[in-house]
């Protein structure tokens, strides 16, 4: 018999409360936290979709991994299991332990970008940009243009444009230090990138002789998408999946905050001798020595776990199934979501949505906000705060206006996602009274994790 409801492939062997509050109490801790979710108290959230990263939940086997840390200053045990677990499924040559993903990022940028350079990728994630800019690089996003139409539906809507690609190419190899694709496209809804594309997108780049990189925080993610949804995978696992895609890159960058399965860490993986040099030359003076990069052995334990369970099918299963379950219902009912749900986020379209609220006055974020105050659920505007403010301190609507709604990994439960849809729902039911905000005060770059907002009357 094949039974069709997909479960938990997990039991649940440690709890941890989560507290009800009322609507009057969540007005006042907005009140309290500057109309800005990231400044919230996380006791005071009931359901936190804020991100999927550093927030899964580990497996026995990770905790079990966890006390066999060892925690030598060099050379330690914990090192060599990661080293091997992540050069199996990426092949590179030097792997490089950091803290999370944005120090690889700070690392490799730093180490290969001269000013007036120019990074090109499917779409920039906000830390990946600001490591760009702050270099000053600039940093160019080609999508394919169906990823700008929430409606449409598109297997890979993650893939890059590659005429694009072989036009800047064209014109300004010599000033293109490398070009990445991020898989999946996190900015872009959670949308997963071809191997097609990412084969093309590689050959091309190495036609110009432009080292290729993946940014592999959700590659197993991606990975299954690509068993599932592109002719030719369906026989084969995540594993080889996931070797095929990094087999077409010269290095990756990676938060193990995601598909690492970790609560904290990343790397830099790449086959470069003189880049890898370059690289660890930096992380001595920021991160620590090359065999632990700014992580304790415990981590890099949690982390070589975490990079094999991933993989798993039950587990990629119940993943992209819980994500798309709230989809589905989001879909049935009428609200607008980027299409098809991405592979660890719902992505609410607030432009279509909340048509009454002008992009400078932020809809998405007004919308992320609603959802708190009507339900407690918290997640993160994917918009004009995030992406509208530029270097040289000017404001452009960003072009989307999206709440992702992240799911952890392993934590909640199909019943906290029926309570999630409810919640969308009612606040669906009362869009025409959600009104837009200002920025009261911000700083330069990153805006929008300590903005303090007001709502406008
Ligand atoms: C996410 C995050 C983390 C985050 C960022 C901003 C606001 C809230 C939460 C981080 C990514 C990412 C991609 C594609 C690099 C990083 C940086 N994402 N590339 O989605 O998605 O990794 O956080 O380990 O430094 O919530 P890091």
């Amino acid at each position: 018999m094949h039974f069709k409801t997909i479960i938990e492939p997990f039991r649940i062997k440690t709890v941890e409360p989560i507290q009800h509050t009322t609507r009057a109490y969540r007005e006042e801790a907005l009140k309290r936290a500057g109309y800005n979710l990231f400044l919230l108290k996380a006791d005071d959230v009931l359901i936190d979709l804020l991100t999927d990263s550093g927030t899964g939940a580990m497996s026995s086997e990770q905790w079990a991994g966890m006390m066999r840390g060892d925690e030598s200053y060099a050379g330690a045990k914990s090192f060599y299991r990661f080293e091997s677990a992540v050069q199996e499924i990426t092949g590179f040559k030097h792997v490089i332990p950091t803290h999370q993903g944005r120090a690889a990022e700070r690392i490799l940028f730093g180490s290969t970008l001269k000013p007036g350079n120019m990074v090109l990728n499917n779409t920039h994630f906000d830390t990946t940009r600001a490591n760009v800019e702050y270099r000053k690089g600039t940093a160019v996003d080609i999508p394919i243009s169906e990823a700008h139409h929430p409606e449409l539906i598109h297997p890979f809507k993650g893939n890059m444009d590659l005429a694009a690609l072989e036009r800047h190419l064209q014109k300004n190899h010599d000033d293109i230090p490398l070009v990445m694709i991020t898989v999946t496209n996190n900015s872009g809804g959670g949308q997963p990138v071809s191997m097609a594309n990412i084969r093309a997108a590689s050959k091309l780049c190495h036609k110009y002789g432009v080292p290729f990189f993946l940014d592999a925080c959700r590659f197993a993610e991606n990975a299954w998408f690509i068993k599932t949804r592109e002719e030719g995978y369906a026989a084969k696992t995540p594993l080889e999946i996931a070797q095929e895609m990094f087999s077409y890159a010269d290095g990756c960058t990676m938060s193990a905050k995601k598909d690492g399965l970790a609560n904290i860490g990343g790397f830099l993986a790449l086959n470069n001798d003189e880049w890898a040099s370059r690289a660890k030359t930096m992380l001595v003076i920021t991160e620590g020595f090359p065999t632990y990069g700014g992580l304790a052995g415990y981590d890099l334990e949690a982390i070589a776990v975490g990079l094999h369970e991933v993989l798993n099918e039950d587990y990629l299963h119940y993943r992209t199934r819980s994500v798309a379950y709230l989809g589905d219902i989001l879909t049935e009912n009428g609200v607008p979501i980027m299409q098809p749900p991405g592979g660890h986020a719902v992505y609410l379209d607030a432009k279509a949505m909340l048509p009454h609220i002008p992009q400078l006055e932020y809809p998405a974020w007004a919308l992320s906000l609603a959802l708190y105050l009507e339900g407690g659920v918290r997640s993160v505007e994917i918009g004009t705060v995030m992406f509208g403010l530029h270097p040289d301190g000017s404001e452009t609507p960003a072009a989307m206006e999206l709440v992702r709604l992240a799911f952890p990994r392993r934590v909640y439960t199909q019943s906290h996602v029926d309570y999630l849809a409810e919640v969308i729902l009612y606040v669906h039911s009362l869009r025409e009274n959600i009104r837009g905000l200002k920025i009261v005060e911000q700083p330069p770059a990153l805006r929008h994790f300590t903005a303090i907002l007001a709502p406008l009357s």
